[in-house]
């Protein structure tokens, strides 16, 4: 027992000030290596029951007719799986990684709100359990899209109160992450550590960061305004009470571009800092690239009419948010042109968090190609609601943002475990990933041309070959991470050890270096106290 012992109930459950063990270590736990472990898991969880849902989806359009789900449950998977995917496993697996490595990137001995970080990520837990849990409400689970559209989110049962409830516990988790993310690289710099010298991935989050607090309290505000509307009287979106239901979708598009950028920048912030290790070079165009990522985050801002060219809005709206939109693809391509030179003459190698940046940069791209044809407001009246639409933005989401948080763990994985992982086995990961991807969505761009709408659980039978194909595509791709699952458990519990430095290629760029933290201490009572 030592002397700085200030609190009597302690000797009850230890002899010493040594981290607490098991279950409570983990329920009290401040270390970010920790806490970061937990969003990584969690997402992991996350990403394998959206996935479900998602072959669920896939499994009933599989030829047409109905044959495995009732209609509505349908809607509901289509919902579900995407609410679980952008806030429950893309987000917190950017989040867990900013954990992990902020604190060590900037010489941080720890993030600056350690019991703040604990209380977000537990109230992520609760929101999802919620979430999920709303799935077995009278009625069925929440079956409007994820868009939560009223008039029609408002048919929902029961279910919508308590998947609401979810979304307002899900954004305060996000918004204290993010403060604590902007509080600890604005104070906790190691000297020297200036702005304009940090890498590439806690600069993008800082500007991530920004834009979270900045947009989840107005998709709070959506999202309470149907509620007052369901239950209380107001009319914000119905029109029998001089309200707009077009309204919504402004409020809630003005949170889910932003939303879309919140996925993407943490993701071009990995990527920049593994292609200069692995071209063995420095990150081509620094300063540009953070420039880059604000402007990015600027112009997020003023674009999200783009969802809804079709609402009928005044020609010189349909004007600016085209051209507003189209904008985008300046600072993108910028990215895109420094990714490139960057590896322009390179010593390259083809380890596996490479092969995963280079997917992104080639399949990301399409997204964002696909992106600039539907800012085009008179083509995207064609587009609109087809699955055109579907595959843009997974190109956008699975290869651009899941691949660089899959090449994000291969890349950091052997630091935070001290284990190389199976090299093969996840090289064999990589290519099943990357084929069965392409086999899934590539082929939706040919149906949404087609005609075929999105979010429907029949369709015509001209559609049925290429429904196939990305079905096929979309079970190969989810039994794929199942081998991801084996290797990450397979690193964790042993394997070849490696040095803190890991890759040889990070010496050269100098941009991607961590410091070792002080030993943690894992729970609110057992801080060590200094005199
Ligand atoms: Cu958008």
């Amino acid at each position: 027992m030592s002397a700085t012992q200030t609190h009597g109930h302690a000797a009850d459950h230890h002899d010493d000030h040594g981290p607490a063990k098991g279950i409570t270590r983990w329920l009290t736990t401040t270390n970010h290596k920790d806490i970061g472990t937990m969003y990584l898991v969690f997402s992991l969880v996350m990403f394998l029951i959206g996935g479900a849902m998602a072959l669920v989806i896939r499994a009933e359009l599989f030829v047409p007719g109905m044959q495995l789900v009732d209609p509505g449950f349908f809607n509901t998977m289509t919902t579900v799986h995407a609410l679980i995917m952008v806030f429950g496993a893309v987000m917190p697996a950017t989040v867990g990684l900013a954990n992990w490595m902020i604190p060590l990137q900037i010489g941080a001995p720890d993030m600056a709100l350690p019991r703040m970080n604990n209380f977000s990520f537990w109230l992520l837990v609760a929101a999802f359990s919620l979430l999920i849990l709303s799935l077995f409400m009278p009625g069925g689970g929440p079956a409007s899209g994820w868009t939560l559209y009223p008039p029609l989110v408002l048919q929902t049962g029961d279910a919508l109160p308590l998947a609401i409830f979810a979304i307002h516990l899900a954004g305060a988790s996000s918004i204290m992450g993010a403060i604590n993310i902007i509080v600890t690289i604005m104070n906790l710099r190691a000297p020297g550590m200036t702005l304009l010298k940090m890498p590439l991935f806690p600069w993008t989050w800082l500007i991530t960061a920004y834009l979270l607090i900045a947009v989840m309290p107005v998709f709070a505000g959506a999202v309470t305004m149907l509620l007052t509307d369901h239950f209380f009287g107001t009319t914000f979106f119905a029109a029998a009470g001089g309200g707009d239901p077009v309204l919504y979708q402004h409020i809630f598009w003005f949170f889910g571009h932003p939303e879309v950028y919140i996925m993407i920048l943490p993701a071009f912030g990995i990527v920049s800092e593994i292609i200069p290790t692995f071209s063995r070079k420095p990150l081509f165009g620094y300063d540009a690239m953070v420039y880059a990522t604000a402007s990015i985050a600027f112009l997020s801002f003023i674009v999200w009419a783009h969802h809804m060219f079709t609402v009928g809005m005044p020609l010189a709206g349909e004007m600016f948010f085209m051209l507003s939109t189209m904008l985008i693809a300046v600072p993108t391509g910028v990215k895109v042109f420094n990714w490139t030179a960057t590896m322009w003459k390179g010593s390259l190698s083809f380890e596996t968090p490479m092969l995963f940046a280079l997917a992104f940069l080639f399949l990301f791209t399409i997204g964002g190609f696909s992106g600039l044809m539907m800012a085009i407001a008179p083509v995207d009246f064609q587009y609109h609601d087809t699955y055109f639409i579907v595959a843009h933005f997974h190109y956008v989401l699975v290869p651009g943002a899941v691949f660089a948080i899959m090449a994000a763990v291969y890349y950091w994985m052997p630091k935070w475990t001290g284990h190389m992982y199976d090299t093969k086995l996840a090289n064999i990961h990589f290519w099943m990933s990357a084929i069965f991807v392409n086999v899934l969505f590539f082929p939706q761009h040919f149906l949404g041309l087609a005609g075929m709408p999105r979010r429907i659980p029949d369709y015509s039978t001209q559609f049925a070959d290429w429904n196939m194909v990305s079905s096929i595509g979309a079970f190969g791709f989810g039994l794929s991470q199942l081998l991801f699952v084996y290797i990450i458990w397979k690193c964790a519990k042993g394997g070849q050890k490696v040095s803190a430095e890991v890759w040889d290629g990070a010496r050269v760029h100098g941009l991607e270096w961590t410091v070792p933290s002080p030993a943690p201490y894992h729970t609110f009572d057992e801080a060590p106290v200094v005199k």
